[in-house]
């Protein structure tokens, strides 16, 4: 008999619209409101898991559409699944792939059953469909789905917006079909349905509860952060969390800056991703409690000072910022190595702060002070 393992989220306490939570998957406990460094290609780029994990990420993502190009789900599935080919023993979600289809993708061309397009790196030809997205995440052995949605970018006219929204509900009811035909609740494992509605608040609320009638593991909040201020991305959260299930956790997709991940915990998200501090690393920018310190400006050659003495991550406490400042000068790739670890760690320990402050009610004095850390700046 195999053993029927359960995906769960247990709600632990709440401070205003804030949550502390945890999920539970087939790879461990992902603690929440929780910040996933992006593993696009079975790699969070330029760091090694271990340290990875050490900063204190629960969980990576992966990339549906980089990973079905190369090296295929199937390799993947064959040599034994994506925690195993990655290294990466803990928790693992999957993007669906149609907002890197639309985003990367040559000659691509949606309809009702799916999205068809050439690959960016050979020009080969492919079908993902939500069913298929399904079957790639499946193979990968991701812990957390996502179902297939089409993001459409921002503005776009209310008639597109809508039409994107109702497909992505269409979507979703598909794809849970085929995740429940794969099994996977009894694997232990989650499909989240994505929320769209672009800046409408009236089809915001509408895709919120029309998706809350499928008994998702999860719910994300997608087609946000796509080129409107952050002022309508908060007003959107504020509309849309109130009509969200209590009892699932969150997924704010893509998302974000500090300054987004603290305003959007405080409007009820669980779950973050963005490539913002793995990319910001690889181009000489830091991220610490007092702001951003871009390391390739000539102020830093004789700073023996580390970027922040107080900090637990290596990369932060012990090298100087005259050291970070001429790895980048001398285009090594030590320099995006150390940035990037930095970063991570940097968002990690927000998080960290944030699930801290939320447990002992604390939240909003929590936010109030890292916001003016922020404003005091790098000196
Ligand atoms: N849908 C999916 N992935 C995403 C997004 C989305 O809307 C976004 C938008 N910020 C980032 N990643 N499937």
């Amino acid at each position: 008999m195999t053993e029927t393992k359960k995906f769960g989220f247990k709600l632990i306490t709440t401070d205003g619209m804030a949550r502390r939570g945890e999920i539970n998957t087939p790879h461990g406990v992902v603690h929440t409101p929780a910040f996933m460094p992006v593993g696009t290609q079975a790699t969070v780029k330029a760091m090694f898991t271990d340290h990875v994990r050490e900063t204190g990420a629960d969980v990576v993502l992966g990339n549906t559409y980089h990973l079905m190009l190369r090296p295929t789900a199937e390799r993947v599935d064959r040599l034994g699944g994506l925690h195993k080919f990655m290294n990466w023993p803990h928790t693992i979600l999957t993007d669906s792939g149609g907002f890197q289809v639309m985003s990367l993708a040559q000659l691509r061309k949606l309809d009702e059953d799916g999205v068809r397009f050439q690959s960016h790196i050979d020009g080969s030809k492919h079908h993902l469909t939500p069913e298929r997205s399904v079957e790639i995440q499946g193979l990968l052995g991701s812990d957390i789905q996502m179902q297939l949605d089409e993001c459409i970018k921002l503005p776009s006219p209310r008639e597109e917006v809508q039409r994107a929204m109702e497909l992505s509900l269409r979507w979703a009811e598909r794809s849970r079909t085929q995740f429940d035909k794969m099994r996977g609740p009894g694997k232990g494992q989650g499909l989240y349905g994505i929320v769209q509605g672009g800046d409408v608040p009236e089809l915001r609320i509408r895709s919120a509860e029309e998706l809350a009638k499928l008994p998702m593991e999860g719910y994300s909040v997608g087609g946000l952060a796509v080129g409107e201020p952050q002022e309508v991305m908060l007003k959107m959260l504020d509309i849309t969390t109130p009509v969200m299930p209590v009892d699932k956790p969150r997924y704010l997709m893509g998302v974000g800056t500090p300054d987004d991940l603290l305003e959007s915990v405080k409007r009820g998200i669980d779950q973050f991703d963005c490539v913002m501090p793995t990319r910001a690393g690889r181009h000489g920018l830091a991220y610490t409690r007092f702001g951003k310190v871009n390391l390739k400006n000539a102020r830093h050659q004789d700073d023996p000072r580390p970027l922040d003495e107080e900090s637990a991550c290596p990369a932060t406490s012990t090298y100087s910022r005259a050291y970070l400042h001429h790895l980048f000068r001398a285009g090594e790739a030590l320099s995006g190595m150390l940035l990037t670890w930095n970063n991570i760690a940097y968002y990690q320990t927000l998080m960290q702060g944030m699930r801290d402050a939320i447990e002992e009610s604390r939240f909003e004095e929590f936010y109030a002070k890292t916001k003016e850390d922020w404003a005091r700046g790098d000196i």
